[in-house]
């Protein structure tokens, strides 16, 4: 079992898409196992996006996923990262294939609706900058082993 860090960004929330975009990784059989509704300070922001820092669209992407309120979550399940990240689509939603959250949803590359760690590493790290853990939950549902066997 894997853990990956989602967020929900401005657009999503002010266009109401954080029932769609939770339920579509619900209904992969993803598990959440922590979700809440923040405005991210700017130190934060700065810590979640140190790989981009220097790169001529970082002031704007600091500046936008601090501007409003945003749904993180921690998902779990087989491979999660992954598969989060391919249910996401490529990062400009221009290029998105349909039936990703990005190719159904977005049209602008800084207006992508959502986030998701790109490996296990940037996965834990990012996990770590957004949620204590006894705010992550560890728990059966009745459903698991229809969704990952055994
Ligand atoms: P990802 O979100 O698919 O992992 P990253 O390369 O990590 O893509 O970029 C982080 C975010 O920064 C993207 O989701 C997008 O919103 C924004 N971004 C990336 N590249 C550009 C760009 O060239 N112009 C404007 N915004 C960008
Ligand atoms: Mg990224």
């Amino acid at each position: 079992m894997e853990r990956t860090l989602i967020i929900v960004k401005p657009e999503g929330v002010q266009r109401g898409l954080i029932g769609q975009v939770i339920a579509r990784f619900e209904q992969k059989g993803l598990k959440v196992v922590g979700l809440k509704l923040m405005q991210i300070p700017r130190e934060m922001a700065e810590r979640h996006y140190a790989e981009h820092a220097g790169k001529a669209f970082y002031e704007g992407l600091v500046g936008h996923i601090t501007s409003s309120p945003v749904v993180v979550g921690v998902l779990e399940g087989p491979e999660a990262v992954s598969v989060a990240r391919t249910m996401m689509g490529v990062t400009n939603p221009k290029a998105a294939a349909p039936g990703t959250i990005r190719g159904d949803y977005g049209i602008d590359i800084g207006l992508n609706i959502v986030h998701g760690s790109d490996g296990a590493e940037s996965a834990q790290r990012e996990i770590g900058i957004f949620f204590a853990p006894a705010e992550l939950v560890s728990y059966e549902r009745a459903g698991d082993r229809w969704v990952a066997g055994e």
